[in-house]
C-alpha cells in the first residue's frame, strides 16, 4: 500500500515550518514497510497539474492532508482535485479542525472518504494494513448512506516508541532558503483548560515526555540537516522542571550549537530555570498573556495574574531570552474599554508583543458555549478564522471596535518601524517582517527556477540565473545575485552543465 501526503498551504502570514503531524505518519509508514512521498505545497506552487503529476507517477492507495481550521478548505479542495484524477484513491483528512468537525466534513465533502480524529500515526498505520474502517479506531468515514465514527483511539502512551519524523521527504532545501526553523516535539498535552484553545482536548491533559536524550539525539539528526534553530512545538514546554532541566543538561553536555525558542506559561517559570535555559541556547519564549484585563484572564480560566505576567517577561529579560507576548482581542467580557487596556498592558510589557482576534475554533470550550460567555458567533466561514480579524462580538465589543484598534496599532507600527526605532510598540510583527525573505519567497511559491531552467550559459552560471530570474520577479539583479550567491554556498542551490546549458535545482 502506497501514501502520498500532502501538505497544503496556509495563508502566510506566518513563517512556515515542517507540519510535524504528517511527518511523523510518514516516520511511522516507512518504520512498518511502508512506501510513502510528500508532497508539499506550502514551500512551491500549489497546482493541479503538480498534483495530478504526482498521482499519476507514484499512484498511491491512499491520499491524506492536514490542516488547522484557517487552510481546511484548501486541503479539502486538494482532496477533492485528487478524487477527480483517481476515484479509486482513498482520501484522508486529520489535524486539529476536523478533528473535531468530523461529521460535518464528510456531509459537506463527499470526495473526503476518512477523517482522522485525534493522533494519526497509528490510525493510518492501521488504514494501511488494511484494517477494515469499522474495526479502525479513531475515525469517521461513510458507510451505506450514513457517517459512522469508530471508538476514540487512545493517545500515544510512550512517545519514545514514535520513529523519527520524516523530516527527509520534504523539500529541506527550501525551508532553508527562508530561513525557517526545524519543528520537534519533546513531549504532547497540556494540563490547562484555556477556553479558546483545542491544546488539552487534543494532547490530552496528562502530559506526555519523550526521553530527553532522545529529544536530543533527533536535534543532532536536523542540526546535521542543516537547520540552525529548533521550535519546540510542545504545548508548553516549561511545567516539568526535571523533564526541562535534563533537556538543557543533554544539550550543554553535547557541547551543541543551536538556537531554540518555546511556548511557555507565564506561571511556570522562574529565573533559575530561565538561566539554564538560555545557557542551552534557548533565545526566544512565547507567553500566552491573552489579556491585560484580570477579570478577563479569569473568565478564560487562564489561571495567570497580569502580575505573573510582568514578572515573567522581567525574568526573561534578565537573563536575556526574547519575550513574544501574544494577546487575543475581543475575548468573552471584552469592551472597547478593555481593548485599550490590553494595548496598553501590552505596550508596557518591556516585551515584543502581538495582537490577535478571537477564532473560536471547533473543539473549543468558548465555542462550545458560546452563549454562556455572552459571545455571539457571527460566522462558520473558516476562511476567516485566521485569528487576525473578528468573527464574533461581545455585547461590550462589536467587531468595529477591533477593526479600528488594530488599524490605529497596524498604522502606529509602520510609524513605529519606519520612524521610531526601538519604541516598544508591536515589535514582534516588526521581527516577523524583517525575517521573512520575500525573494525566497517569491522563488518558491512560483516555481521560478523550475521554471527557468535550463539556462544558456552566458556570462556564467550565476550571473545567468541572477539575469533571468530579474526578468521574472521585480528584485535588483545585485540582490538576487547575491542572495543566490549564499544559497549556492550553503548547497541549498545547485546546478549540473550540459550541453553549455546550466540546470538549476533547489537542494
Ligand atoms: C506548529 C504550529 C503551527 C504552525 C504550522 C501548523 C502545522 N501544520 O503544523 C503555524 C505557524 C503555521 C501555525 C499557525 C497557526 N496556528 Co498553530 N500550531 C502549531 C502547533 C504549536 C504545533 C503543531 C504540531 O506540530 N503538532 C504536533 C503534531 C504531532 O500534531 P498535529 O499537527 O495535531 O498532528 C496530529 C493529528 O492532528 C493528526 N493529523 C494531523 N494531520 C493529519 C493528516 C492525516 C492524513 C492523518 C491521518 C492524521 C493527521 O495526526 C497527527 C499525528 O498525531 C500547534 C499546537 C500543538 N501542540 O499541536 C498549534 C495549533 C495547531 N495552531 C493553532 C492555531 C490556532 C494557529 C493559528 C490560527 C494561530 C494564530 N493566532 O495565528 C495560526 C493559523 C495559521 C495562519 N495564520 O495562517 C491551533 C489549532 C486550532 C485550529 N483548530 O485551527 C493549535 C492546535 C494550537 C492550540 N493549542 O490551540 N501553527
Ligand atoms: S493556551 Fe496554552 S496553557 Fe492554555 S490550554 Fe492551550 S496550550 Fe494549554
Amino acid at each position: 500500500m502506497k501514501t502520498l501526503l500532502i501538505n497544503p498551504p496556509y495563508p502566510l502570514s506566518e513563517v512556515p515550518i515542517i507540519p510535524m503531524g504528517i511527518a511523523y505518519i510518514a516516520g511511522v509508514l516507512e518504520q512498518n514497510g511502508y512506501e510513502v512521498q510528500v508532497l508539499d505545497l506550502l514551500v512551491s506552487r500549489e497546482s493541479k497539474d503538480k498534483i495530478k503529476r504526482k498521482l499519476e507517477e507514484f499512484q498511491p492507495d491512499f491520499v491524506g492532508t492536514t490542516c488547522v481550521t484557517v487552510n481546511y478548505h484548501i486541503a479539502s479542495d486538494i482532496l477533492k482535485y485528487c478524487k477527480q484524477v483517481d476515484k479509486d484513491v482513498v482520501t484522508i483528512i486529520g489535524g486539529p479542525h476536523v478533528s473535531f468537525t468530523a461529521a460535518e466534513t464528510l456531509c459537506e465533502a463527499p470526495w473526503i472518504d476518512i477523517v482522522a480524529v485525534g493522533e494519526g500515526e497509528f490510525t493510518m498505520l492501521d488504514l494501511v494494513k488494511g484494517k477494515k474502517f469499522e474495526h479502525t479506531p479513531g475515525i469517521a468515514f461513510r458507510a451505506n448512506g450514513t457517517i459512522e465514527q469508530t471508538v476514540q483511539r487512545p493517545l500515544i502512551q510512550n512517545l519514545d516508541e514514535l520513529p523519527l519524523p520524516a523530516r527527509h521527504l520534504f523539500p529541506l532545501s527550501r525551508y532553508h532558503a527562508l530561513d525557517a526553523a526545524c519543528s520537534l516535539m519533546a513531549g504532547r498535552g497540556c494540563p490547562f483548560s484555556c477556553i479558546f484553545c483545542v491544546g488539552s482536548r487534543m494532547g490530552g491533559r496528562r502530559m506526555r515526555y519523550r526521553d530527553p536524550r532522545l529529544v536530543v539525539d533527533e536535534i543532532e539528526h536536523c542540526l546535521g540537516y542543516g537547520f540552525t534553530e529548533m521550535h519546540i512545538e510542545n504545548d508548553l514546554l516549561t511545567l516539568n522542571q526535571k523533564h526541562l532541566y535534563a533537556f538543557c543538561d543533554e544539550i550543554m553536555s553535547r557541547g551543541l550549537r543551536f538556537t531554540w525558542s518555546a511556548f511557555a506559561r507565564v506561571d511556570t517559570v522562574n529565573p533559575e530555570m530561565l538561566k539554564k535555559m538560555k545557557e542551552a541556547g534557548c533565545t526566544a519564549l512565547l507567553y500566552g498573556v491573552e489579556s491585560g484585563v484580570q477579570e478577563i484572564l479569569d473568565k478564560i480560566k487562564k489561571k495567570i495574574t497580569l502580575e505573573q505576567a510582568r514578572k515573567a517577561v522581567k525574568m526573561a529579560n534578565e537573563v536575556g531570552i526574547d519575550v513574544q507576548a501574544t494577546f487575543i482581542l475581543g475575548l468573552p467580557g471584552e469592551t472597547k474599554e478593555t481593548l485599550n487596556r490590553t494595548v496598553k498592558f501590552a505596550q508596557e510589557l518591556d516585551a515584543f508583543y502581538g495582537l490577535h482576534v478571537l477564532a473560536p475554533f471547533p473543539g473549543t470550550e468558548v465555542r462550545d458555549k458560546a452563549k454562556e460567555y455572552g459571545l455571539e458567533i457571527l460566522t462558520s466561514d473558516w476562511t476567516k478564522y485566521d485569528a487576525n480579524r473578528p468573527v464574533t462580538r461581545t455585547e461590550g465589543c462589536s467587531p468595529e471596535d477591533i477593526i479600528s484598534l488594530l488599524y490605529r496599532y497596524y498604522m502606529g507600527l509602520r510609524l513605529t518601524h519606519d520612524d521610531l526605532t526601538g519604541v516598544n510598540t508591536g515589535q514582534a510583527e516588526i521581527e516577523k517582517e524583517k525575517r521573512k525573505p520575500p525573494l525566497a519567497w517569491a522563488l518558491l511559491k512560483n516555481d521560478v527556477i523550475e521554471s527557468i531552467c535550463p539556462i544558456k550559459l552566458d556570462k556564467g552560471p550565476l550571473e545567468d540565473l541572477a539575469a533571468k530570474i530579474a526578468q521574472l520577479v521585480a528584485y535588483p539583479q545585485q540582490q538576487i545575485l547575491s542572495s543566490a550567491g549564499s544559497w549556492v554556498d550553503k548547497g541549498i542551490l545547485k546546478y549540473t552543465l550540459k550541453d553549455s546549458h546550466t540546470a538549476w535545482r533547489w537542494g
